[in-house]
């Protein structure tokens, strides 16, 4: 063994796996604990020579870093697909280039052949789990509810949307309105500041597909007036650290979690792709939920 491209230190003919990672861009509380979690995983020290893109959730930026990893030749690319479509032709030049894609977090909506794995959780569950206590606290008397959507395209966003639609059907739950903030507390608090002020106080529940947008919506809510988490109940998906604060401060009222911290697990996969190992088509990592309660236990040892 040997040649020169080997890893500092210990196991000796290790070879540095260079690792292409398109990232969606800092959008979020979640997503800055995701990044953390992936180059703490991807350091050299563990092997890995990293090389670091964030789109700013531009699908043709994140695109085009996909194909400049592909020119230089990577080992292995690691993509978290700012939206679902619009992937098959760059992953089929990685193909070509044999050059395995490993998707982190969200999904694509390309043939399962053109990437080697997936590492992610299950949005859909997600959803469902938010709308199960929507239904269950509020679904026998007529209530009034906001959806501040995800990003538009992304799987997070359309499969959240699903599992809640489903979980609410048939109760005495209407949706007043539902729009996207694309995942960022600014544009949170812009849409719910329309919807107060078409709505007013006749809105009753708000669901969030993230703290961040939940987070910008109170100071709206309270501009408006109003208290959140009681003239306004809110339910959210993350579970980062700020978020939990609201829960346990009575702001927040339900927070399905959505684990950021998926670095490891991605890491090991992208090791057994390389070598040549097989590998599961996809790894879903468990999330659980937390009322005000649990989150006021959960928070001390909170690590994001
Ligand atoms: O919920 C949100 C982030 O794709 C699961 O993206 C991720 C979502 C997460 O911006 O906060």
């Amino acid at each position: 063994a040997g040649g020169g491209n080997t890893a500092g230190g210990g196991g000796g003919d290790d070879k540095v796996i260079t690792v292409g990672f398109a990232q969606t861009g800092s959008e979020s509380g979640w997503r800055s604990a995701n990044t953390e979690s992936m180059k703490e995983a991807f350091s050299e020290a563990n092997g890995f020579n990293l090389i670091f893109n964030a789109a700013d959730n531009k699908p043709e930026a994140q695109i085009a870093a996909v194909r400049s990893f592909i020119n230089q030749g990577v080992d292995a690319i690691v993509l978290a697909p700012i939206v679902t479509d619009g992937w098959d032709d760059v992953l089929k030049e990685a193909k070509d280039a044999n050059i395995p894609v490993i998707l982190e977090d969200r999904t694509v909506s390309a043939p399962e052949d053109l990437y080697a794995s997936w590492v992610g959780l299950d949005f859909k569950k997600e959803g469902e789990t938010a709308g199960k206590w929507v239904a269950d606290n509020f679904g026998k008397t007529p209530t009034n509810l906001v959806v501040l959507e995800g990003t538009t395209g992304s799987s997070a966003a359309t499969d959240r949307a699903a599992g809640f639609d489903e979980a609410i059907k048939g109760t005495d739950i209407k949706v007043l309105d539902s729009q996207t903030g694309n995942f960022t507390r600014a544009e949170g608090k812009t849409v719910m500041e329309g919807f107060l002020q078409k709505y007013g106080s006749t809105i009753n529940v708000l669901f969030a597909h993230n703290d961040d947008m939940g987070l910008g919506a109170l100071d709206a809510i309270k501009a408006a007036g109003l208290k959140p988490g009681t003239d306004i109940k809110i339910v959210t998906i993350d579970a980062v650290k700020d978020g939990m604060t609201a829960l346990a401060d009575g702001e927040f009222n339900y927070i399905v979690e959505c684990n950021p911290l998926l670095g490891d697990k991605v890491a090991e996969v992208v090791k057994k792709v390389v070598a040549g190992e097989s590998v599961d088509k996809s790894y879903i990592v468990e999330d659980q939920a937390f009322d005000q309660e649990q989150a006021k236990a959960a928070l001390p040892d909170r690590k994001y």
